[in-house]
């Protein structure tokens, strides 16, 4: 099983340093053709493929990152992926990922989508385009997992379709940036 931390799937050179404005209007992507994807997972998804699989499935952590980067390609984006179990790293993170240019987030954050403030507050701030992915469809499963912290401010939320929802998730949030 992997370790958590990052996990970088293409590399890549920084393209900003400063944290954007999130009052700024200006678009973020002048080059809509050279735009950069974050995926990021949160605590318990480094253990995907051995992780409840009756929940989660049988796809790890590792094949999730090489399918969502192929479908990246595809799409002629890079993506690059990281997995935390802190949430204070979850949020630097985050930080990190605006100050560095990155046009948009997939996230899954696990548990902390049901508990973290921190977290939310965290992507309103740096104003990163991002949509919300669950691998189980929460909504099922126990009520305190339907309340999520992050929804309303999300583009969007894909929940229930297994590992498959990252790349839709991918699919979708690029048709929003090339618009
Ligand atoms: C993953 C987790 O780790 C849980 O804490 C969430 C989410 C659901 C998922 O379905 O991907 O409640």
């Amino acid at each position: 099983m992997p370790p958590p931390g990052d996990l970088t799937c293409r590399n890549l050179t920084p393209r900003a340093t400063t944290l954007r404005d999130p009052a700024d209007p200006t678009p973020r992507n002048p080059m809509p053709q050279d735009l950069t994807i974050a995926v990021v997972n949160g605590p318990n998804l480094n253990l995907l493929g051995t992780r409840e699989p009756h929940i989660y499935g049988a796809t790890t952590l590792q094949d999730l990152h090489n399918d969502v980067t192929e479908a990246g390609q595809e799409l002629g984006v890079d993506v690059v992926c990281h997995q935390h179990n802190g949430e204070g790293e979850l949020v630097s993170l985050i930080h990190d990922l605006a100050r560095t240019g990155v046009d948009g987030v997939i996230i899954n954050a696990g548990a902390y989508t049901h508990t973290s403030v921190a977290l939310r507050d965290a992507l309103a701030a740096t104003a990163l385009p991002f949509v919300e992915v669950h691998i189980s469809n929460v909504y099922r499963r126990e009520p305190f997992r339907h309340h999520s912290y992050l929804s309303d401010i999300a583009r969007g939320v894909i929940v229930g379709l297994g590992t498959r929802g990252y790349e839709l998730a991918l699919i979708a949030l690029v048709e929003q940036l090339r618009a």
